[in-house]
């Protein structure tokens, strides 16, 4: 029996894949993105393993669903899926969902080249140019990001002691930059970076608590941002990120380029209104700003925040009709690790 069949648009932004599904999608319980979110992984993670895992997906593959905004004043609200679950907010894949649902006609904009879209971090606001039926490129107003952990050490084991920061950007982030036992991206292999990754994760995760202030279900560290030397004329940073249990992102990931611009900020070594350009693992660019500062309350008292924006452009490449049918072994999917 056919469970779901699920209209989808295959995108790439910067390099990495999005793939944004326009039909199929649950009717999602709650008044926000962030209740929507909880009651999809509690009910329909199924739709998310068996579109986003092999074989009809693959370690790197992340998607997002539309949804009508929650908010009155928002044009669209966006649940985002990935190999790793349900992020609160992610950056590549909302530059891909604008430009394939304005190529697409999927949003009507109250105002011409500018979105706000509820997302499960908070609400985010977009501005998008175009040439023609073709979007060149997307701006992104990310939520709040903030220096979570500065200078903790983190005990390896067979790689030795790491010096890291913690920031959030609509995820948490690991922050590694070189040191005496990492030299930077640039002198370590993918497979160097895709075997430490997890382990300094889950080291990370045992002894840091990272729970949003403003909503506790936006908790504990997902990610992985490794630093090094750039390759692209014009970057000013170089990361390659970790997601899920065998990713590296081949853009220069949303949230975590406005967790590094906090962590700098945070650190004295950018300012409001500098901009960042930063660079991926295939070489591609965001051009990243510190816009605003804010303060967040928590119960520790006020967190100073940045206001990020990031900026970069999405290629569609295809559409495409999958359908999950349970005489299919595998219609939710498998990861080989
Ligand atoms: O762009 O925010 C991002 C992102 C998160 C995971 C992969 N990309």
């Amino acid at each position: 029996m056919i469970k779901g069949t699920f209209f989808c648009i295959d995108a790439h932004t910067c390099g990495n894949p999005v793939r944004i599904v326009t039909s199929g999608h649950p009717d999602l319980k709650g008044k926000t993105m962030s209740d929507k979110r909880l009651d999809f992984m509690r009910n329909y993670d199924w739709i998310r393993r068996g579109l986003m895992f092999e074989p009809r997906g693959h370690d790197i593959m992340s998607g997002s669903f539309l949804y009508p905004p929650c908010s009155e004043n928002a044009d669209a609200a966006i649940l985002f899926i990935e190999t790793s679950g349900c992020l609160p907010m992610c950056g590549h894949g909302t530059i891909g969902t604008v430009t394939a649902a304005i190529e697409n006609g999927l949003i009507t904009p109250k105002i011409p080249g500018k979105l706000i879209i509820d997302v499960p971090a908070g609400q985010i606001s977009v501005e998008y140019q175009q040439t023609g039926e073709k979007v060149n490129s997307v701006k992104i107003f990310n939520v709040p990001s903030y220096l979570a952990h500065l200078d903790v050490e983190l005990d390896i084991p067979d790689l030795g002691t790491l010096k890291v920061d913690v920031a959030y950007g609509g995820n948490f982030y690991v922050i590694v930059e070189p040191q005496e036992v990492f030299p930077g991206i640039d002198q370590w292999t993918a497979s160097e970076i895709l075997n430490w990754s997890p382990i300094v994760r889950e080291v990370a995760n045992k002894v840091l608590a990272c729970v949003h202030p403003e909503d506790p279900s936006v908790k504990g560290i997902s990610h992985v941002l490794w630093t090094g030397k750039c390759q692209t004329e014009g970057s000013d940073a170089a990361n390659a990120v970790f997601y899920g249990d065998n990713a590296i992102d081949r853009s220069p990931c949303g949230t975590g380029t406005s967790a590094r611009m906090a962590q700098l900020y945070a650190k004295g070594k950018l300012g409001l209104g500098d901009n960042f350009v930063h660079e991926s693992y295939i070489g591609s660019q965001f051009i990243g700003k510190i816009e605003a500062l804010v303060e967040l309350d928590s119960a520790q008292g006020q967190i100073s925040a940045i206001k990020p924006s990031i900026q970069g452009w999405a290629k569609v490449f295809g559409k495409n009709c999958i359908t999950i049918d349970d005489d299919d072994p595998y219609d939710f999917g498998f990861v080989v690790k």
